[in-house]
């Protein structure tokens, strides 16, 4: 039998509280790279630092079958590593307290832990795309193929939004308490496009089923923020030589974490605030701030940087005019959109993500956060540019960053190399690019009104500016239009 970090000799201690006080009082669904740094973590803290029994019931709907087997194998246990510019800590994280997939233990088994009455908490990790909601109305999309498949067999679920409405559905059924649906992910008010998915899927089935979650059912908004890139054979091997034994389910990030949640549950909580969470009233300010300054400027060094030569977020970083432009970005274009509650310094937010974006430590690849662009221009770029219409201020840091997706979504790099793009939408692309080029091409991509709305491409400044920034970026190259701004 291999050894595994449940029963080898490891550079850094277990966790010393009896695991068997754990209850799976949280499911969480989508148990990523993202979610073991971030929400498991925090917990693992709270059961460091009190006698909390909150544990959670970690489950893989459709991706990742092999990591929920590993799991298993190791306990559930498994390693984060927090690296900073020049040293890296280890921390074996004892928060799961089981681990199913439907491929594995069958779709009963997740919606029986969902519907159980100790259940208090389903929390979410699913990225923009599952939530199934059209990105320009904000409800459910009654056409994405795992909606449909849900409606026709309700009972066995393919969306996390489909084992939700079931899991409620059961629970109403058997006189048990609802549960909160609070979600973790960079979408613009999480937990209002978390309600319209649970409702629109539960309204389709059952309107009385609905009218029993809208009254009975919280879905809090979450900020939620730490790097953590992919893990790659690399990151493993590092870990492992650190930590004595080879763990499958490691996972790499940055020492920075922040965590900002409303405080809005049904059937209780775990005190998150006495490990670093914040509980406010109002969460939207926090997400619009972080959604528009980090993934926003994460977004225009993403696609610029990609196309420019550079492999990771850090290596983008060590070009001055990158730096500068993503500075001004989040100072000049971003920052002026945001309402937000006195005694927040924007500036010295701007300054502590550059520095977070220049971890060498850290080999975020620009490739990976360039995936799904569609899902993710609106609320990062787009919706401040709206703003910048409205008031007739300046932009042309989104607008080039606008142009800088439009460039990659191409396919081709700068040196004629393929690009591999990710995105749902990445077949319109190609149709768009075999058929137009230049300023036609800019056109046919501003009709997917599924990103760009149809105010924008309505708009001739609007239009004017990001055709004219293509045009300048198709010419000049990555480099010399960032240093151009
Ligand atoms: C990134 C985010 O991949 C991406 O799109 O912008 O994952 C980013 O690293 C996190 O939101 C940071 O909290």
């Amino acid at each position: 039998m291999t050894t595994t970090i449940a029963d080898g000799d490891l550079t850094v201690a277990r966790p010393q509280w009896d695991r068997a006080r754990l209850k799976s009082r949280i499911v969480h669904l989508g148990c990523g790279a993202f979610h073991r740094a971030h929400q498991a973590l925090y917990t693992h803290h709270l059961l460091e630092a009190s006698d909390s029994d909150w544990g959670i019931c970690e489950v893989n709907l459709m991706s990742d079958q092999a990591l929920i087997e590993n799991l298993k194998r190791q306990q559930l246990l498994y390693t984060v590593a927090e690296k900073g510019a020049d040293n890296t800590r280890l921390k074996i994280i004892g928060s799961m307290s089981e681990a199913l997939h439907p491929e594995i233990d069958g779709c009963d088994a997740v919606l029986n832990a969902m519907a159980r009455s100790q259940t208090a908490i389903v929390s979410l990790t699913v990225t923009e795309k599952g939530y199934c909601t059209e990105a320009a109305s904000g409800e459910l999309d009654r056409h994405n193929p795992l909606i449909v498949h849900d409606l026709a067999n309700p009972t066995a679920p393919k969306s996390a939004i489909g084992y939700i409405v079931e899991a409620l559905r059961l629970r109403r059924e058997r006189g048990l308490p609802a549960f909160s649906v609070m979600s973790c992910d960079n979408v613009r008010e999480n937990g209002h496009v978390a309600r319209a998915a649970v409702l629109g899927l539960a309204r389709a089935r059952d309107a009385q089923l609905a009218a029993w979650i809208e009254a009975h059912v919280t879905f809090p908004c979450t900020m939620v923020d730490r790097i953590v890139p992919a893990a790659t054979p690399e990151t493993l091997q590092e870990i492992a030589d650190q930590l004595g034994v080879y763990d499958p389910c490691a996972i790499a990030c940055e020492p920075f974490r922040q965590w900002v949640i409303e405080d809005n549950f049904v059937n209780g909580r775990p005190d998150w605030d006495r490990v670093g969470a914040q509980f406010v009233a109002d969460v939207v300010p926090f997400e619009m701030m972080k959604l528009r300054m980090l993934n926003g400027s994460h977004s225009f060094l993403a696609y610029l940087g990609y196309l420019g030569g550079y492999e990771t977020i850090a290596d983008t970083m060590t070009n001055p005019q990158y730096r500068a432009a993503a500075l001004a970005l989040m100072t000049q274009e971003q920052a002026p959109t945001l309402a937000m509650p006195e005694g927040t310094d924007l500036q010295a937010y701007a300054q502590l993500l550059i520095e977070r974006f220049s971890n060498p430590a850290l080999r975020h690849r620009t490739w990976q956060i360039a995936m799904d662009g569609s899902q993710k221009l609106p609320q990062r770029l787009l919706d401040p540019v709206r703003i910048h219409l409205e008031q007739g201020s300046d932009w042309h840091h989104l607008a080039l960053g606008v142009a800088g997706w439009m460039r990659y979504v191409q396919g081709v790099d700068e040196q004629g190399a393929a690009i591999e793009v990710v995105d749902p939408l990445a077949a319109e692309y190609q149709v768009i690019n075999q058929r137009y080029q230049g300023a036609e091409r800019v056109q046919a991509l501003l009709g997917i009104s599924a990103i760009f709305g149809t105010d924008l491409p309505a708009d001739a400044r609007f239009v004017a500016a990001v055709t004219g920034a293509s045009a300048m970026l198709n010419q000049n190259g990555a480099r010399a239009a960032v240093a151009a701004l």
